[in-house]
């Protein structure tokens, strides 16, 4: 048993740390962790001026070392990362300033390890309380949260209403598949009732959470929900989250055609996307119907956008005011130690 030790003593890293990350003899990071060439395969257009896929504009934003993904084929993590990825190249945010935060799952791989910034890999159902952290350290830095349903609806759920309530400024994605992806497809609590999972086989006899609906009731400043269909419209509602002061939230349905889509009939990308294609409605256009009118259906759009305070500011308001009333103390203290030092003659 190792003895408790300071983790950041670098005697104590390269005791216990240092000899399990050791390459293997001879091996390079890049055939430890992935290809070494993420573009090895790409049929290369050779004549002059072409664009080479090398020089793709949103290639800088990803670890390069890594790719290519380990999404199964046809997996909407993969667009979720395209699309974070222009959001955040449109809006010229340098990544420097960002801190994405996650959990376990696979959702939770888009920003850990793909995207190319400071990122948490926390425990699973943990990223929002590990975000807040940051938040709260840090208020300066973009704090984004990426992670599935299981992990922040699920496991995390208590942590994203608190936040939501708390309005504290964070940006959270949520990859909603329906399914816990990453162990097999295990129910979750936003899996469509009456869904076949690995633990219903029969159907799910649970209703899901409408979790978007939830977040805006819980108080958050940004809520809405886009499908990975509408990249264009999730590119933009991603934009407006990371801009929004306070708690942001988009609710991203996305495919998972391995663990979700076979056991319900919809087998590949394709048929899922035309599904979300084919039931997503315009939050516009169902003011006038009914619940019943709306089951099946994918609500889309904005459901809030509003302004509250926001908790770090409240923080360094008090800590701005008590520093005033602090300093007005000691100056009174000090006044009162000279008078009395006056008339005592000492
Ligand atoms: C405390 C804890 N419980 C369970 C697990 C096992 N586990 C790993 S990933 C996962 C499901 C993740 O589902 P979701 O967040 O929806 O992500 P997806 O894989 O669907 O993208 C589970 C249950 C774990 N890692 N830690
Ligand atoms: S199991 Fe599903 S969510 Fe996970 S990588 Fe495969 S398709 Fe994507
Ligand atoms: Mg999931």
């Amino acid at each position: 048993m190792h003895n408790l030790r300071n983790l950041i003593d670098p005697e104590f890293y390269e005791a216990f740390y240092a000899p399990d990350i050791a390459e293997p003899d001879g091996a390079t990071p890049a055939t430890v962790y992935g290809s070494g060439d993420p573009l090895a395969g790409f049929d290369v257009d050779n004549t002059e001026g072409a664009r080479q896929p090398s020089q793709h504009r949103l290639l800088h934003y990803l670890r390069r070392e890594i790719l290519p993904t380990t999404f199964c084929v046809g997996c909407g993590g993969g667009t979720v990362l395209n699309t974070f990825a222009t959001a955040i190249d449109e809006m010229k945010i340098d990544p420097r300033d960002m801190v994405c935060v996650t959990g376990i799952g696979c959702s939770s791989w888009i920003p850990s390890p793909y995207f190319l910034c400071d990122t948490l890999h926390t425990t699973h159902g943990r990223a929002i309380a590990f975000a807040s952290g940051v938040k709260v350290m840090k208020p300066e830095m973009k704090v984004i949260i990426i992670a599935g349903d299981g992990d922040i609806a699920g496991i995390g759920g208590n942590h994203l209403i608190h936040a939501a309530r708390r309005n504290i400024d964070l940006t959270v994605f949520l990859v909603n598949n329906f399914i816990y992806g990453m162990t097999g497809g295990q129910v979750s609590p936003t899996t469509p009732f009456g869904a076949r999972t690995t633990t219903s086989p029969y159907r799910n006899v649970e209703h899901p959470f409408k979790i978007a609906e939830i977040v805006a009731a819980a108080g958050a400043s940004y809520v809405a929900r886009w499908t990975t269909y509408h990249a264009f419209q999730l590119m933009e509602s991603m934009q407006t989250a990371i801009n929004t002061p306070g708690f942001s939230f988009v609710e991203i349905i996305s495919q998972c055609p391995v663990s979700f889509g076979k056991l319900v009939g919809m087998p590949d990308a394709v048929t899922m996307l035309r599904q979300f294609r084919d039931t997503s409605i315009h939050i516009d256009e169902t003011r006038d119907m009914s619940e019943s009118e709306l089951e099946g259906k994918i609500v889309v759009g904005k459901m809030i956008q509003r302004s509250r305070t926001e908790l770090c500011e409240s923080l360094r308001q008090i800590n701005h005011d008590r520093k005033i009333e602090l300093e007005k103390e000691l100056s009174g203290a000090h006044k009162k130690r000279d008078t009395s030092s006056m008339e005592t003659g000492r």
